[in-house]
């Protein structure tokens, strides 16, 4: 090929999305939020400034259940912001835990916390009146909440571990400094919310560059056997190698992403491309060159198609392997083997080699609040005030009380055990999550997170009467095909389409290396309740000992697995 032809597919020449136009005007993501701020008229914020608060960690959103009542009485949405804080390998200490626990409970409109499946946490309604004072609150105890959404690289994880405390510490270490090293050096951040006076001339970009991101980027490390991250929903992925217990690098996998649009063929969600191994020493200029070819020579001019996963399918494998070395100065090697062969929490106590004990607590979808039959959240602020480890989100929406030693094993139990943390939980509930849907995101189809509760009691009865009730399916609902709930990775996903209904997802594998294909399109809860209902009792009757539902649906013919998704996935 030469040398124009191989430009004209790396750099897509057109109309760039308005997207750009506003990272470009704004000043360094600065737009003109104070003067929006000062806005009493409107609860939200106008014009750019609408996506740029999103570069601050921040969503504009309204309650859905009360919008058309609000329309009904010409009425505004009720206006708040969503806040999602920076917090890489989901670590947290108990005295920020109990500040935010203060807040949620004082100064939101919702009184949760919501942890995520990227190990961090979300603080729902705050009204803009209180937007400056959470930012001063967080930065208080040493949090922020930069970078944590729009185009960007967003919170790093890593396997919640507590097993092998030594190598996680070192991993975990990494994320952090991986996190600090891509985040955007503009000071808006902290002249808009922390007051901090305006430094000349600081705001250049080496990284990001001036219009910052194509498109979203997430990153993943990830310690073998355990795949709790989900490495192939993410754009950059290090597997961690060891060898006689020392990390000796990584291998790097590169382009997964889950989103797709219902009925748009140019968009599919892909697993990530093995692009070989490096040494640890390099992880940085590894990170470096990766992200800024993306920056490069993702898609500008079509935001659907501007992931990574895009890009690597469009100027190939080889191209991008190749530019990725000639970037970071570092020959990629063949990969060194490596096993999954878990994706769950590990629910309840764990002895770790540092011999401290670990709890990992059940929440269900990560929501975090107290009601009249539970007092989850008080319950862990009580943890919070005697506890003197840390805590651990995990990507999969649960906490880890982290650290504890011998002697306070019992007080954390104790208080664990009143207030209903430690409740028996069956296998499938443990390994099923939800993203979270109504009535707070904006891009909702169909309910997520406040349908998966009762749903799984169904399905926990179809198990039992299926004689497979101590097994489990990995099971997964998104109430829409952004796909934050992972369905697509599950070995049954549910892809909200509309109010009440989904596309009914089968065939991905239990350690999530597996795309799921659609079974069945548009259904009810009664019609997806009889489909998975027969799907059970054939393979609870006909599937070999131990194997799981995703690869027994393969096997009989049920349905046929995605190999090459940007190919196959819409057959
Ligand atoms: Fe997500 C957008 C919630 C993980 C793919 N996601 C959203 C927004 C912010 C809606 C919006 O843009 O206005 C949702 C806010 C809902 C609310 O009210 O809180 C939202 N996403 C979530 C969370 C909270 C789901 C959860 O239940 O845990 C997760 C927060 C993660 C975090 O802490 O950073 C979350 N989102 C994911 C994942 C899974 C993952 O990262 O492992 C995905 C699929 C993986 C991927 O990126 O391919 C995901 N979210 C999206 C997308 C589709 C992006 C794309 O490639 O097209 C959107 C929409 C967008 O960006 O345009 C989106
Ligand atoms: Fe919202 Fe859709 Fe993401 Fe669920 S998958 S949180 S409905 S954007």
């Amino acid at each position: 090929m030469n040398e124009k032809d191989l430009n004209s597919i790396l750099i897509i020449k057109g109309k760039l999305e308005d997207a750009e136009r506003v990272k470009e005007q704004s000043n360094y993501l600065r737009g003109t939020i104070v003067q929006d701020l000062e806005n009493e008229i409107t609860g939200g914020f106008t014009g750019d400034n609408f996506l740029l608060i999103r570069f601050h960690g921040m969503y504009q959103q309204d309650n859905r259940d009360i919008r058309a009542e609000r329309i009904k009485q010409k009425l505004e949405p009720l206006h708040s912001v969503m806040l999602r804080c920076r917090l890489p390998g989901g670590v947290i200490t108990t005295e920020q835990w109990l500040a935010i626990d203060n807040f949620a409970s004082t100064k939101t409109t919702y009184g949760s916390i919501r942890l995520t499946n990227r190990q961090t946490f979300q603080l729902h309604g705050i009204l803009k009146k209180n937007i400056k004072s959470t930012h001063k609150m967080l930065h208080q105890i040493g949090l922020d909440s930069l970078a944590t959404a729009n185009d960007v690289n967003r919170n790093i994880l890593c396997t919640s571990n507590p097993l092998e405390s030594n190598l996680h510490k070192k991993i975990f270490e990494l994320a952090k400094k991986l996190s600090e090293h891509l985040l955007p050096r503009t000071k808006a951040y902290a002249e808009i919310w922390l007051d901090k006076n305006k430094i000349v001339n600081t705001d250049i970009e080496p990284i990001l560059g001036k219009t910052y991101l194509p498109r979203k980027f997430k990153i993943t490390l990830v310690i073998p056997p355990h795949n709790d991250v989900d490495l192939h929903a993410n754009d950059l992925n290090f597997i961690a190698i060891v060898k006689n217990e020392k990390l000796i690098g990584f291998n790097l996998l590169i382009g997964g992403g889950l989103s797709l649009e219902h009925g748009n063929k140019n968009t599919y969600p892909r697993t990530a491309t093995d692009f070989g191994f490096f040494p640890y020493a390099k992880v940085l200029d590894v990170a470096t060159a990766v992200i800024t070819i993306q920056r490069d020579w993702g898609d500008r001019t079509n935001r659907k198609n501007a992931k990574t996963k895009y890009t690597i399918e469009r100027v190939g494998i080889k191209i991008f392997k190749k530019e990725i070395e000639s970037r970071s100065g570092v020959k990629l090697q063949k990969s060194i083997p490596y096993q999954l062969n878990t994706r769950g929490d590990r629910i309840g106590w764990i002895k770790g080699i540092d011999k401290k004990w670990h709890l990992t607590l059940f929440i269900q979808n990560g929501r975090i609040i107290d009601s009249q039959k539970c007092f989850l959240k008080k319950g862990i602020a009580e943890i919070a005030k005697v506890h003197q480890g840390y805590f651990r989100i995990t990507a999969n929406q649960n906490i880890i009380i982290a650290g504890v030693s011998e002697n306070k094993k019992n007080d954390i139990e104790s208080i664990a055990l009143k207030y209903g943390l430690m409740a028996n939980i069956s296998s499938q509930r443990k390994n099923s999550m939800a993203c979270v849907s109504f009535p707070t995101c904006p891009l909702a189809m169909a309910e997520a997170e406040r349908f998966l509760p009762n749903f799984l009691t169904k399905i926990e009865k179809i198990m039992q009467s299926n004689g497979v009730g101590e097994k489990y399916i990995v099971l997964r609902v998104t109430g829409c095909p952004n796909g934050c709930g992972r369905a697509m990775l599950a070995e049954i996903g549910l892809v909200g389409k509309a109010l009440g209904r989904y596309n009914l997802h089968i065939g991905g594998n239990r350690i999530g290396t597996r795309i799921a294909r659609m079974y069945r399109e548009n259904i009810n809860e009664i019609e997806i309740i009889s489909h998975i209902s027969k799907l059970i009792e054939h393979w609870a009757k006909e599937s070999y000992e131990e194997e799981d539902f995703g690869d027994f649906v393969i096997r009989v013919g049920i349905i046929k697995p995605v190999l090459d998704p940007a190919k196959d996935f819409w057959e």
